[in-house]
């Protein structure tokens, strides 16, 4: 989806949710890929307040009230981190004219997300927050969480939406993507391993994040550790090496996800030993033999199946992620399985690594 700027009744809003002092001004806010953040800030008393507001991407979520209980019940169970902001008739989002959705938080300040992280302290300080997130949630009480998109890390239908977006090819976009889909299919072995373990009851579902992409997690500014783990839209039962792989994918890649000059891109095994360190910190006690064992594999797995799901949006003609030029999900496809290989190829220096981290 090519990002436009759209107008929007910022007072209505504000009046929805209550907030007090007089607009000061909304400002598009971070490099998400789905929902449209705004900074807002208001003043009152000569002081000036910042929240986030949200315009959640109704394309990608079906059911955003569902979604929504999903991330009331979860924050009220982690008291401390991301804070949503209710509405005056009690409901955590309002509707616009448009009967789109919009939610609002508390904004972090003083803490910052990170695209590229730029050392491993950064990185231990994130994986040790995303799994003490993981652990907090072991005793979330009340029924089993909504699945706001079903099957989101089922890596075989992933690999199966891809054959059917090759054999439509409703963009006249195949011929240029040879290479591309070679690579796919020749590394359709990977896409079952997880589920097989899990049907056999060798891995267990827990509640986890799904999107523990980097700049998913704020770092304080002054301490740098971890202050909130962020973006809960996919929180939701899952696997923890779904969410482990995805801190590897955007962690230890030195360069950003879209990079074009792929030369620069490789895994870097100094931030892979600090993601198993901080990681191992605070999720070692509830992690299963199996889970240990594939760690190192979830980081290639989840890194592939986030360029098969670009490498698809580009073959639908960019539907899904937002873009911000033409060929962009084609780009960030390219640069995904270049670090799928890389990732093959340091695979026994990660095995050597969580061995060493497990002594
Ligand atoms: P998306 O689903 O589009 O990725 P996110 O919820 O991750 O949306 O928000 C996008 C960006 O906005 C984040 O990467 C972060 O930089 C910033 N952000 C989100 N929530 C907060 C918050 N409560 N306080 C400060 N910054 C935030
Ligand atoms: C999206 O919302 P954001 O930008 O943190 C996507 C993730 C992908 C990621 C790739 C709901 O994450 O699954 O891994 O882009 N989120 C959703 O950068 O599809
Ligand atoms: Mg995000």
């Amino acid at each position: 989806m090519m990002i436009t700027e759209t107008r929007h009744d910022w007072a209505q809003l504000v009046t929805a949710f209550n907030l007090s002092g007089e607009f000061v001004e909304s400002v598009p806010y971070g490099s998400g890929h789905i929902n449209d953040t705004y900074a807002l800030t208001m003043q009152a008393d000569g002081r000036a307040t910042r929240y986030i507001l949200q315009r959640i991407n109704g394309h990608v979520f079906k059911d955003i009230p569902a979604l929504m209980d999903n991330i009331a019940r979860v924050t009220a169970h982690i008291p401390g981190g991301l804070t949503l902001i209710p509405c005056t008739d009690g409901l955590p989002f309002t509707r616009d004219t448009e009967a789109k959705y919009w939610r609002c938080y508390v904004f972090i300040e003083q803490a910052s997300t990170h695209d590229v992280i730029q050392h491993a302290g950064q990185a231990r300080a994130a994986a040790f927050s995303f799994g003490e997130f993981q652990g907090k949630l072991v005793d979330l009480p009340g029924p089993r969480l909504h699945e706001t998109i079903p099957n989101f890390h089922h890596t075989r239908s992933r690999f199966d939406t891809l054959q059917h977006a090759i054999a439509a090819d409703s963009h006249d976009r195949l011929a240029d993507i040879g290479a591309e889909v070679d690579f796919a299919n020749q590394r359709e072995v990977m896409v079952d391993r997880l589920i097989d373990r899990t049907a056999r009851g060798e891995i267990p579902e827990r509640i986890t994040h799904n999107d523990t992409k980097i700049n998913n997690v704020m770092l304080n500014d002054a301490t740098g550790e971890g202050e909130a783990v962020i973006d809960l839209d996919t929180v939701m039962p899952g696997l923890v090496l779904y969410d482990f792989g995805d801190m590897v994918r955007t962690a230890t890649n030195a360069a950003a996800e879209d990079e074009t000059d792929l030369s620069k891109v490789n895994a870097r095994m100094e931030i892979f030993d600090a993601l198993a360190e901080g990681y191992l910190a605070s999720a070692r006690s509830f992690l299963n033999p199996a889970e240990i064992e594939e760690l190192a594999f979830s980081g290639r797995l989840i890194t592939f199946e986030i360029g098969l799901r670009f490498l698809t949006d580009h073959l639908q003609g960019d539907v899904y992620f937002k873009t911000h030029r033409p060929h962009h999900n084609l780009e960030r496809a390219r640069c995904q399985f270049a670090l799928v290989k890389n990732l093959e190829e340091n695979d026994d220096t990660m095995q050597g690594i969580i061995a060493d981290r497990l002594k």
